[in-house]
């Protein structure tokens, strides 16, 4: 079973990652997850933050001379702004704290100004603190960082058996980009919003640079699309085994995402069921004698994929880090203050792109392995090759 488990608050000493259930015998190196990691770290919109970070995972176990051994992959990452917040972050009761002095940075300050949509209020009640950093240092996006790089390995597994999964910018604030006839991949990549339609772009940049100036945030819909993922994996038996509920869930989990669906699932349920489902259509192809010509459906039918690429769409919120704070209250005593400001990102939906992948891909990693099994790389090959020979007419296997 691929699972994984992540350690880390935004600003202590760094972020660990373990990854478990990979077979032995996949390449894999620390270059390749860079690549993802840097990725991640870009988009239009981020704050002071990701001027400061250079993420990368140093593998410190489960890969040897460049390959996995089938044992449990621990990674860590360094949190440079560590530095500016040792005192703050510190594992050992700074001096002051014993002392009773005041403390050398303004950073270690208690944090008792709720900020509304954050984890702040519920974290505090929940954990009895009465300092709110012990909440938002978790609760930050940092930790996308940390799936990204346990999303890597999955990535780096699906692509052995031709699995590609990409992400796109679908919207930011009201401005919409035109539905895209055929993506051009190597440009969402250089868009700043990764953006397949570059007018669109061009107003979403404007979008959050007018969110900015107004002390505010502003949030967006992104689509994650996983192409040439085999047929049948998840299951109709039962409800934790249904792909599209995995999937979901697991895009559901990132900070601040409120909507995901599986295909343009909002809008489908304004048409008809014959204008909806995905017509199987004959084709004189003697191994697989149908074709769908729409995927209205996102590429699961029954909670399995169903063939077609696996199309996910998710909403994320505007950050609830404001310069601009709304009122609030203060949680040592009630009163009315406003809200903590701490620097923080105006867009998180071009980096949330990057982070869909991951959580998409460490599904159907779990997914693919879940079907095809194998401790190491080729048993698993056998076991994916000996099944794709079966998916065909049943006339065959008569
Ligand atoms: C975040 C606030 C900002 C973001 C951070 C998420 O961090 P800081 O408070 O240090 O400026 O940059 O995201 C990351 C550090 C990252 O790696 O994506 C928050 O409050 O969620």
């Amino acid at each position: 079973m691929v699972r994984f488990v992540t350690a880390g608050e935004s600003h202590g000493q760094g972020l660990v990652i373990i990854v478990e259930g990979v077979p032995a015998g996949l390449p894999i190196d620390e270059d390749y997850i860079g690549v993802h990691l840097a990725r991640r770290q870009k988009g239009y919109g981020r704050g002071g933050r990701m001027l400061i970070e250079q993420d990368w995972a140093h593998i410190i176990s489960g890969v040897r001379h460049g390959a996995t051994l089938g044992s449990p992959i621990g990674m860590s990452i360094e949190n440079r702004d560590w530095a500016n917040w040792e005192e703050a972050m510190s594992v050992r009761p700074p001096a002051y704290l014993e002392t009773g002095g005041e403390p050398q940075s303004p950073r270690s300050q208690r944090v008792t100004r709720l900020r509304p949509g954050h984890a702040d209020l519920p974290g505090a009640m929940k954990y009895g603190f009465n300092d709110v950093r012990n909440v938002l240092e978790r609760a930050s996006a940092r930790e996308t960082a940390a799936r990204v790089a346990a999303g890597a390995i999955a990535l780096r597994l699906l692509e052995e058996f031709g699995v590609a999964v990409h992400s796109h910018v679908l919207s930011i604030g009201d401005v919409k980009a035109a539905p895209p006839e055929k993506i051009d991949w190597q440009a969402v990549e250089e868009s700043p919003v990764r953006c397949a339609d570059p007018a669109a772009a061009e107003r979403m940049i404007a979008e959050i640079d007018a969110a900015r100036d107004a002390g505010d945030t502003v949030g967006g819909i992104v689509e994650v699309l996983a192409e040439n993922v085999p047929i049948g994996l998840g299951s109709h038996v039962s409800w934790d085994r249904k792909i599209d509920g995995r999937v979901s869930q697991a895009l559901m989990s990132i900070n601040a995402v409120k909507a995901v669906s599986i295909g343009p699932g909002w809008d489908i349920v304004h048409q008809r069921g014959s204008q909806v489902q995905d017509v199987i259509e004959p084709v004189t192809d003697p191994d697989r004698p149908w074709q769908r010509s729409t995927n209205n459906l996102g590429g699961t039918e029954g909670g399995m994929t169903n063939g077609m690429p696996l199309a996910a769409q998710f909403a994320i919120k505007p950050i609830a880090t404001l310069m601009s704070p709304l009122p609030s209250v203060d949680l040592d005593t009630g009163g009315e203050v406003q809200a903590h400001y701490e620097r923080s990102d105006i867009c998180q939906a071009p980096p949330a792109c990057v982070v869909g992948e991951a959580m998409v891909a460490l599904v159907l990693a779990e997914a693919f392995m879940e079907k095809f099994g194998g401790d190491s790389i080729s048993e698993t090959r056998r076991n994916y090759e000996g099944y794709m020979n079966t998916v065909g007419p049943r006339v065959r296997w008569e």
